[in-house]
């Protein structure tokens, strides 16, 4: 039997060590469904190197690895390493995607977007000996179609208490900064409900009673959502998710969503300037209505986790200040934050890059923690050190306890805000240690 190994690459830390974990909370899709792409005359095993060793003396001809973010310089690393075992090395994930040309230098092949509609095609070609360089075809008829994930490979691993879905791709957005806007150029393919469905149940029927669906922007498309969440509201699950702030307006869908089991959503809301969104091409985002938007959800009974970043265009040292205000006053439990990144394919790289503006040139180490360009405000190294501060200002003892303990929902539900203010500590831990708060 052909055999292929499938590898989720663990990023390097700052010893240039792969991340290491005892559990992957978030795991993702694309590998479990490229399995599932995969024809039945092959073998497949799937790896997440956060939880286990490569297998690089495997029997197997065939690798294929995932590529993300500055992650993508671990999945060079073990390509090199397999190409010198003489195996096939193909490298697929949104990094290989918007930076092709680089990826081919150290494998044999790039798949370049999704993979629905040309992984047999590649495997088909292998087995033919007429593998090409590039693969690609862009799903863009508004609707796709997959089959069920390959869950029972990866269930055997260390994983949290949810599985994911996947209903949309894409988004209808053109954020500067974002690779899927960089991939999908503003636009968004949908599941049929039925295989969302499907999916889920598969998750329920392994046991489990949640499941995160990663979509980029479940509000995308309204009426979609609507008929979606009224179908999952059957299957008794809780699930988590992300999208466009402005679903903070929709009190009927607000409790759809919550009565459906949505627990928690998760917004990109990036920055506290007007100014600094607009530069982003973010202006649909206004600032001044966050508050609004935030108590709202908040108030249907979902959880607000945000996302924010730090080097806009109009950031100043007082606005970075000014954030921790923003967070504690709305009690956001867990807030996450990155550098503005210039990611190689984005168009906000070209611009800079355009602009002269990158102070670095290896664009293997933009991981998000460290300024790489410059803004009108600040230089690079005092963005570097506003940042850490704004972390280590909102995970003091204090202002922890002010966002998760002193709330009048501690008093509904304490166990959640206890697990929240425990994953507080963990990360105030990491950020003591210079270690970028994670999700995995
Ligand atoms: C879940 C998730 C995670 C999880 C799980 C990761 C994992 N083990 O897969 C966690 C939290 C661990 C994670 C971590 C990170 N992530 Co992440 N993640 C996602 C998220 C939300 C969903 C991924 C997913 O499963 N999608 C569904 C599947 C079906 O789609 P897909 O991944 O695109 O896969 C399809 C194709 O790309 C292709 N494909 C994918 N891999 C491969 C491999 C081969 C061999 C082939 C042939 C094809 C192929 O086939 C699939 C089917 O069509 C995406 C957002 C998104 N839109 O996808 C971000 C995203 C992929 N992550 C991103 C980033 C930046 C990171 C981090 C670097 C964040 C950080 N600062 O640490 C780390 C890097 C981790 C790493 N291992 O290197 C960026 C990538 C940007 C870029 N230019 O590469 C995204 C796009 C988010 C964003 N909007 O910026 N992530």
């Amino acid at each position: 039997m052909k055999k292929i190994v499938l590898i989720q690459p663990s990023p390097y830390d700052k010893n240039r060590k792969p991340l290491k974990k005892k559990k992957l909370y978030f795991a993702g899709l694309a590998l479990p469904l490229l399995a599932a792409l995969t024809p039945k005359d092959y073998e497949v095993e799937i790896i997440f190197e956060i939880l286990e060793e490569i297998p690089f003396e495997t029997d197997a001809d065939l690798i294929g690895i995932s590529t993300m973010g500055h992650g993508v310089i671990r999945s060079i690393d073990i390509a090199l390493e397999y190409k010198k075992r003489g195996k096939t090395v193909i490298l697929g994930g949104y990094m290989a995607s918007i930076m092709a040309d680089e990826a081919k230098k150290y494998c044999d092949a790039v798949l370049i977007g999704d993979a629905e509609l040309v992984w047999e095609e590649l495997l088909r070609d292998y087995a033919n000996g007429t593998l090409q360089p590039f693969y690609q075809d862009r799903l863009e008829k508004g609707w796709f179609s997959t089959p069920p994930p390959r869950f029972d490979l990866i269930t055997d691993k260390c994983l949290g208490d949810f599985l994911p879905v996947q209903a949309g791709r894409g988004c209808p957005h053109s954020c500067s900064f974002c690779s899927v806007a960089c991939l999908y150029e503003g636009s968004y393919v949908k599941k049929p409900i039925e295989e969302v469905v499907r999916d889920i149940k598969q998750i329920k029927e392994l046991g489990y009673r949640k499941f995160l669906l990663l979509d980029d922007n479940i509000f995308a498309d309204k009426v979609y959502l609507s008929k979606l969440i009224e179908e999952i509201k059957a299957l008794g699950m809780q699930w988590m998710s992300q999208c466009d702030i402005r679903i903070g307006k929709e009190d009927e869908l607000l409790d759809m969503l919550r009565d459906s089991g949505c627990t928690t959503l998760s917004f990109g809301l990036e920055s506290i300037k007007k100014e600094s969104l607009m530069a982003m091409n973010k202006a649909w985002a206004n600032p001044d209505d966050y508050p609004a938007l935030i108590r709202n959800i908040q108030q249907h009974g979902i959880d607000v986790s945000t996302e924010m970043v730090v080097g806009g265009e109009a950031d100043t040292l007082e606005s970075i200040i000014a954030t921790k205000d923003f967070i504690e006053d709305n009690k956001i439990s867990v807030p996450r934050f990155y550098i503005l990144t210039p990611i190689p394919g984005t168009r906000f790289f070209k611009d800079m890059e355009a602009q002269g503006r990158l102070v670095k040139s290896d664009i293997y180490s933009f991981d998000g923690t460290e300024a790489v360009h410059t803004i009108p405000n600040m230089t690079p190294e005092e963005l570097t050190i506003a940042y850490w501060k704004l972390y280590e200002s909102l995970f003091t003892i204090k202002s922890i306890a002010k966002r998760n303990i002193f709330r009048k929902e501690f008093l509904i539900n304490p166990g959640k805000y206890l697990f929240y203010s425990a994953v507080n500590l963990y990360y105030r831990h990491q950020i003591k240690r210079r270690v970028v708060p994670n999700i995995f």
